[in-house]
C-alpha cells in the first residue's frame, strides 16, 4: 500500500464532535480489507496517493480521517470525520469528500455510502424544512388521515387547459394534492406560467365545490434563475407548493430555494435516483438521500412505495419513512430519518408513489402508518369511469383502511372503489 495510505486506522477511537460515515465497502484486486477502509478514509479527508511535503505530521494528526471500525464479515466500516474538514451549512461541499473521488478509486471494487450522523454542530448550520410533516397536515387541514395525492397523467402531452381539467376532476373526487410530473416543465404544448395559472384557477373552484382545502404542486425544476423565477412566480399566484426533481436540479440548487424562504411547501421528486441509491453494493443509500433532502429543507419526499411498480426494499423505505429497526444500518439502533431528532429541524413527509391503485392501500398504510402522502398516477386516471371516479375510489380505499374495514367489504357499498378493484386485483 502506498505510505500516504497508511495511519488512519484507530480501532477503539470514540467520535465525539465528528461527523460519522457507515460505508459498505469490497475492496479492489489484491488489496486488503484494512488497507482499502484507510485509502477511504484519507482519500475523503485529506490524503493524495502519497506521501507529501506539504502534509505536516502535525496537520495530519488534527485533521485526518480514522477508520474506527471495521467489520470483515458484514464488510461495513465507519470512519469519523473532524468537523472542521466540512463548511457548514455546505452539502455540495459535505458529498464532494464523503462521497466524492472515494468511488472511482482502485482501493475499491465497491462502495456504498449508508449513512451519516452528522453533529449538532453541523446540523446546526442548516435551517430544515419550513413547514414539515405538521405544517402539510395544517396547509391541507387533514389531521390524522394519511393524504391523497395525483400526478396529472399522461405526464407529457395534455395543455394547461386540459391539464387544469384533470387536476380539477382528481381534486373534486377527493384528491388532497394534485401534482406535476417529473419531466413537465415549461414545453410548446404547455407552457408554465399559463399552466400554474390556469391549475390554481380549477384548485380555488375545487375547494369550493368540496369545501376542502387542496393544493398544486407544479415542477419548477429548470436551470437555477429559471427555477428561482418559476418558484416566486408559483407564490405569487397564488401557490401554496412547488416540486423539483432534487437529483437532477443539484443539492446547491435546492439549498438555495429552500433558503429563499419564499413560503411555499417544497416536494421532492427523486427521479434518477436509482442510478446510485439501487446496486446495494455501491453508490449512495436512499436513505442518505433522503436525509441530506430533510437538511437542505425540503418538506416532503418520494421514499418509494413497497407494494408498487418501483425498486425499493421493504426495510430501506420503512427506514425512512417510519420508525422501525434498521438492521442494515446499525442493529439495535432505531432508525426512522425523515423524523429523527434533529434540534430545530422539522420531521419531513414520506411520500409513496409509483404503480398504486386503491387496491394497495391497506398494505401500504400497514408498512409506513398515516404520516405520508399516497400518491396515484395511472391508479386513478386509469379508473374506468375517469379521472374523477378515480379519486372518488382512492379516498374510499383510504377512508376503509382508515376503519378498518377490509377493501372487499367496503366496496360493496361504494361502487367507485368496487370498479377500480375489479380492474386492479
Ligand atoms: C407515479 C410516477 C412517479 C413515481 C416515481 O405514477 O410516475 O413519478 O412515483 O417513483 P403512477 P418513486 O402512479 O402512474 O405509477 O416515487 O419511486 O420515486
Ligand atoms: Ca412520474
Amino acid at each position: 500500500m502506498e505510505k500516504s495510505y497508511s495511519g488512519y486506522l484507530e480501532p477503539g477511537y470514540k467520535p465525539r464532535d465528528d461527523l460519522v460515515a457507515l460505508f459498505y465497502l469490497q475492496p479492489g484486486r489484491r488489496v486488503s480489507f484494512n488497507e482499502a477502509a484507510q485509502a477511504v478514509a484519507s482519500e475523503s479527508s485529506i490524503g493524495t496517493w502519497t506521501d507529501i511535503s506539504t502534509l505536516s505530521n502535525s496537520l495530519k494528526r488534527k485533521l485526518h480521517a480514522r477508520v474506527f471500525s471495521l467489520n470483515r464479515k458484514s464488510r461495513l466500516i465507519e470512519i469519523a470525520y473532524p468537523k472542521e474538514l466540512f463548511e457548514e451549512g455546505n452539502i455540495p461541499q459535505l458529498l464532494s469528500s464523503v462521497a466524492g473521488n472515494v468511488f472511482g478509486m482502485k482501493e475499491v471494487r465497491n462502495l456504498r455510502l449508508l449513512d451519516i450522523n452528522f453533529p449538532n454542530s453541523y446540523i446546526k448550520s442548516f435551517k430544515g424544512p419550513k413547514f414539515g410533516i405538521q405544517g402539510v397536515r395544517k396547509t391541507l387541514r387533514v389531521k390524522k388521515r394519511p393524504l391523497l395525492g395525483s400526478i396529472v397523467k399522461p405526464k407529457l402531452g395534455l395543455d394547461e387547459k386540459q391539464h387544469a381539467q384533470v387536476a380539477f376532476q382528481a381534486w373534486a373526487g377527493g384528491c388532497d394534492i394534485v401534482k406535476d410530473d417529473e419531466n413537465l416543465s415549461s414545453l410548446k404544448f404547455n407552457n408554465f406560467e399559463k399552466r400554474v395559472k390556469e391549475t390554481l384557477k380549477m384548485r380555488r373552484k375545487a375547494e369550493q365545490i368540496t369545501g376542502e382545502k387542496k393544493a398544486y404542486m407544479p415542477n419548477v425544476t429548470a436551470p437555477f434563475n429559471e427555477m428561482m423565477r418559476r418558484a416566486r412566480f408559483v407564490k405569487k399566484a397564488g401557490g401554496r407548493y412547488a416540486m423539483a426533481d432534487i437529483v437532477t436540479v443539484g443539492w446547491s440548487a435546492l439549498q438555495d430555494l429552500r433558503d429563499a424562504d419564499l413560503g411555499l411547501l417544497l416536494h421532492a421528486h427523486r427521479a434518477g435516483h436509482a442510478a446510485f441509491t439501487l446496486n446495494e453494493k455501491h453508490g449512495i443509500s436512499m436513505l442518505m438521500v433522503a436525509k441530506l433532502a430533510r437538511l437542505a429543507g425540503l418538506d416532503q419526499i418520494h421514499v418509494g412505495a413497497i407494494v408498487g411498480k418501483m425498486q425499493g426494499r421493504r426495510q430501506e423505505v420503512q427506514a425512512i419513512g417510519e420508525e422501525i429497526e434498521h438492521s442494515l444500518i446499525r442493529s439495535g439502533k432505531k432508525q426512522h430519518i425523515l423524523s429523527e431528532k434533529w434540534l430545530h429541524v422539522k420531521p419531513m413527509l414520506a411520500v409513496c408513489s409509483g404503480g398504486l391503485h386503491p387496491g394497495k392501500v391497506p398494505p401500504l398504510l400497514e408498512a409506513m402508518g398515516n404520516d405520508i402522502v399516497v400518491q396515484m398516477g395511472g391508479g386513478i386516471h386509469g379508473h374506468p369511469l375517469g379521472t374523477m371516479h378515480g379519486a372518488i375510489a382512492a379516498r374510499q380505499s383510504v377512508d376503509a383502511a382508515m376503519k378498518k374495514i377490509p377493501l372487499r367489504e367496503y366496496a360493496e357499498q361504494h361502487k367507485d372503489l368496487q370498479l377500480a378493484l375489479r380492474k386492479w386485483q
